[in-house]
This record gives C-alpha cells, sequence and structure tokens, in this order.
C-alpha cells in the first residue's frame, strides 16, 4: 500500500490548518511502514517547517506535481539519474519559474493578471490569511507561478492558447491560476513514484495507490489511483471523479476525514 495526499483541506482542515485530528491515522501508517507521499500545490519551502511539524519521513511532491523529493536517508534505489538537492533526490518535470515569469512577462499588455513575482508579502496574506512567516515561504518558488487572473474566462482560454506552444499550462487552484510546464501535474508525479516503488520489489507483489484529497487538482492523482478517496469540504462540493463510481467520500470533513479513510482502508486490508 502507497499512500498520496493533498494537505490544503485534506490533510490540513481548510480554516485552520491543523491536523490534529489525523494524528493517530498518520501514527498508524508508521507503525505498518505504509509510506505516505505529500502531493501539495505549496512550495519545497512551505513543505520543510510542515514536515518537521508532521513528524514526516517520506517522499514529497510540491508545486502541484512541478518535483518530486525524495529524502536520501530512505536510500531509496532509483532507476535514473536525478538531481541532488541537500538531503534530498530531485526528479522535476517542468521549466523553472523564472523561466516562466520570463515567458510570460510581455504578456501583461495583452492579458489583465498579477503574478506572485509582482506582490508583496502583505498583499498575499490579505489574499490568503497566511501567517507572514508561511507567505514568505509561498514566495519561494521553484517551477510554478500563481497569478490572480482578473480577465476574462474568454481570455484566460486566449492565454492558455498562446502559452501552449511554449510547453507552458495554466492550472486553476483554490484561489490563484498556476502557469506551469505542461508535463506537471499531480498524477504524473504520482504514477513516477509509484514506478520507483514497484522497482524496489523484487517480488511480483503489485503496489495499490490510496489517493486523498479534496480539490479540482486532485481529480487526475485520483482517478489515477487504485483507491480514490474524496476528501468532503466544508467549503465546495465534493469534485467529481470522472469513470471512479468506486471512488470514496468521506463522511466528515479534512483531517477528520482522512483518518476515516485511512482506518477503513488499514481495515480492509487485513493490517489494523
Ligand atoms: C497557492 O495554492 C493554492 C492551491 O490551491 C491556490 O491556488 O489557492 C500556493 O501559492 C501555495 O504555495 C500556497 O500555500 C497557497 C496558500 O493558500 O496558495
Ligand atoms: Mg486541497
Ligand atoms: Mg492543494
Amino acid at each position: 500500500l502507497l499512500i498520496f495526499t493533498d494537505l490544503d483541506g485534506t490533510l490540513l482542515d481548510h480554516h485552520t490548518y491543523s491536523f490534529e485530528p489525523a494524528k493517530s491515522a498518520m501514527l498508524s501508517l508508521k507503525t505498518f511502514a505504509i509510506p505516505c507521499v505529500i502531493n501539495t500545490s505549496k512550495t519545497f519551502h512551505e513543505l520543510l517547517p510542515l514536515r518537521k511539524a508532521l513528524n514526516h519521513l517520506d517522499p514529497f511532491i510540491v508545486e502541484n506535481g512541478s518535483a518530486v523529493y525524495i529524502p536520501k536517508a530512505l536510500g531509496l534505489d532509483i532507476q535514473e539519474p536525478l538531481e541532488e538537492a541537500g538531503d534530498y533526490w530531485l526528479k522535476a518535470f517542468g521549466p523553472n519559474r523564472e523561466e516562466l515569469i520570463r515567458m510570460t512577462e510581455n504578456q501583461r499588455e495583452n492579458f489583465t493578471f498579477q503574478p506572485f513575482s509582482d506582490m508583496s508579502v502583505d498583499q498575499l496574506i490579505k489574499l490568503t490569511g497566511l501567517s507572514q512567516e508561511n507567505a514568505k515561504l509561498a514566495m519561494q518558488r521553484e517551477f510554478t507561478e500563481p497569478m490572480v487572473w482578473t480577465d476574462s474566462n474568454q481570455a484566460l482560454q486566449a492565454f492558455r492558447d498562446y502559452l501552449e506552444p511554449y510547453g507552458v499550462q495554466i492550472q486553476k487552484g483554490g484561489r490563484f491560476s498556476h502557469l506551469m510546464g505542461k508535463e506537471c501535474d499531480k498524477a504524473n508525479a504520482m504514477l513516477w513514484l509509484k514506478a520507483q516503488y514497484q522497482s524496489q520489489h523484487l517480488d511480483d507483489e503489485l503496489i495499490t495507490t490510496m489517493a486523498l484529497g479534496d480539490g479540482e487538482n486532485d481529480i487526475g492523482m485520483l482517478s489515477k489511483a487504485d483507491i480514490p478517496v474524496v476528501i468532503r469540504s466544508p467549503v465546495h462540493a465534493p469534485p467529481e471523479v470522472p469513470n471512479r463510481s468506486d471512488a470514496w467520500l468521506t463522511d466528515d470533513y479534512g483531517p477528520k476525514g482522512w483518518a476515516q479513510a485511512i482506518n477503513q482502508v488499514l481495515i480492509k486490508h487485513g493490517i489494523l
């Protein structure tokens, strides 16, 4: 069993960012040595303090599937050459942020949007409710550029068409529209990492993946997981996972629903 989880609204409460209700289920995963991979739109720098608080030691996927970080300490035997980034091995799927900013700069006269690169920390705090410290960490990005889109939907489509030949796509998050490489996707990154774990197995035992998420940007990851779990949100309707009538929907919101789903899968697999 291999778990992939979103953070905001899933493992973390949508309003308070607390993971308290999920703590004992997380401990169960540790006890049974089931890896729990974080798959989020947050940045590497946002994840450092968070992983410490969660006591998280497994790999993590940042900026909406843009890159996978694998702690060297895990000693995973990866089948392809990876970049080195301090204590981690890094697999990146897209262009870096500076390139994205450079490619779109000259379009600000054609479309109305404000990228993070043109925002003050105070402005970001007002838009997100993040603390000063966390807002600064959210601004330290590597592979994606979120923007406030104030133009029409039609203009957004035109901007997408303009960017396509450059290999750049736009994905909508909870608050922002994110510029990113076209290969960057939570589902792609999940499948790549699954394959790495699969190749660690010397026997033919197949890995089962379980993915948990609450938002539109989780749908791809959910639809490609063996066990898709939609976490109920206090602020929006549960997203539809196409062609997956087998998807679970939790009764509870956020981390409480997360714990329910984890306990349920452990019972179903005869682990608990
Ligand atoms: C941004 O991401 C969310 C994802 O849904 C959004 O678009 O609303 C990112 O900047 C992320 O790094 C940040 O933590 C989050 C804060 O709300 O916003
Ligand atoms: Mg979410
Ligand atoms: Mg997210």
